[in-house]
C-alpha cells in the first residue's frame, strides 16, 4: 500500500486554517482518499493534556524554552502514535499547525535561536516532516477580529501585542521563502471558497492525488 501524505497548515490566529481543513477534507474524501484530521499541540490523549497546560493560564506561565520542549514532547507523541500509523495505512493526514509553528512562535516570537529549534526538531523527529505545508497568510488585525467575533476565551498566545503578531506573520512568510519546495503561501484574506480552490490547485500541482 502506498504511504499517505502529510499536509500541514500554518499561519497566524484566525487565518482560516480550521475552515480550510473542513473544505479540504470534503474535497479529498470525494476523490476516495482516506483523510485523517488532527491538530497541534494535541492529536493524542497525552498531547491534548499538554495542549491544555500550554494554551491556558497566564501569558508568562512558561518560558519560550519550556514551551518549545513541551510542544515537541506533544509532537513526538502525536507523530509516533497517530500520524505515522495513519500514513502507514495509506491515509492522508491534515494537521492544523506543526513544526513551523514552533519556529515562528517560540523562535521568532519567543526569542529562541533558529539553530536551537532545528537541533530540537532533529532530535525529536529525525528526517520526518510534512510533504506539503500550506501557509495561510492574513493581516493579524483581521485574524484577531475574526477570533474575537467568535466570542471565545483568548488563549495565552492571543494575549500578546500586535507587534508580536506582525513578527509571526513575517516568520511564516520567511519559512515559505526558505523552503519553497515544501511550502506554499495562500492569501487568507480571500473568501473561504477561493482559499479552498487555491489550496486544491496547489495539492494537485505538488502531490499525486491518485487514490
Ligand atoms: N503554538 C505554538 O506556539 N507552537 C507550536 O509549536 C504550536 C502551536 C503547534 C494553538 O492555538 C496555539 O498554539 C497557537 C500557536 C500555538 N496560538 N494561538 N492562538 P489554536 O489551535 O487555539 O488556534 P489557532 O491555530 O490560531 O486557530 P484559530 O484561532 O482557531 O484560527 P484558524 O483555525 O486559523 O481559523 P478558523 O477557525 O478557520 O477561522 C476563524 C474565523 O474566521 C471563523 O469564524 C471562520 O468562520 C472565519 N473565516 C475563516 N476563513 C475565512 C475567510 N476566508 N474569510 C472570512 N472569514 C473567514
Amino acid at each position: 500500500m502506498a504511504r499517505g501524505k502529510l499536509i500541514t497548515l500554518e499561519g497566524g490566529e484566525g487565518a482560516g486554517k480550521t475552515t480550510l481543513i473542513r473544505g479540504l477534507t470534503k474535497a479529498l474524501a470525494a476523490r476516495g482518499i482516506d483523510v485523517v484530521v488532527t491538530r497541534e499541540p494535541g492529536g493524542t490523549p497525552g498531547a491534548e493534556l499538554l495542549r491544555d497546560i500550554l494554551l491556558n493560564g497566564d501569558v508568562q506561565r512558561w518560558s519560550s524554552r519550556t514551551e518549545a520542549l513541551l510542544m515537541y514532547a506533544a509532537r513526538v507523541d502525536h507523530v509516533e502514535r497517530r500520524i505515522k500509523p495513519a500514513l502507514d495505512c495509506g491515509a492522508w493526514v491534515i494537521c492544523d499547525r506543526f513544526a513551523d509553528s514552533t519556529r515562528a512562535y517560540q523562535g521568532v516570537g519567543g526569542g529562541l535561536k533558529a539553530e536551537e529549534i532545528e537541533e530540537l526538531r532533529h532530535f525529536a523527529l529525525g528526517e520526518f516532516g510534512a510533504d506539503l505545508t500550506l501557509i495561510v497568510d492574513i493581516d493579524p488585525e483581521e485574524g484577531l477580529a475574526r477570533t474575537l467575533a467568535r466570542g471565545e476565551k483568548a488563549t495565552r498566545f492571543e494575549k500578546f501585542d500586535s507587534g508580536y503578531h506582525a513578527r509571526l506573520r513575517q516568520a511564516f512568510l520567511d519559512i515559505a521563502a526558505e523552503e519553497p519546495e515544501r511550502c506554499a503561501v495562500l492569501d487568507g484574506m480571500q473568501p473561504a471558497e477561493a482559499v479552498l480552490e487555491n489550496a486544491m490547485a496547489l495539492i494537485d500541482a505538488r502531490l499525486s492525488t491518485a487514490a
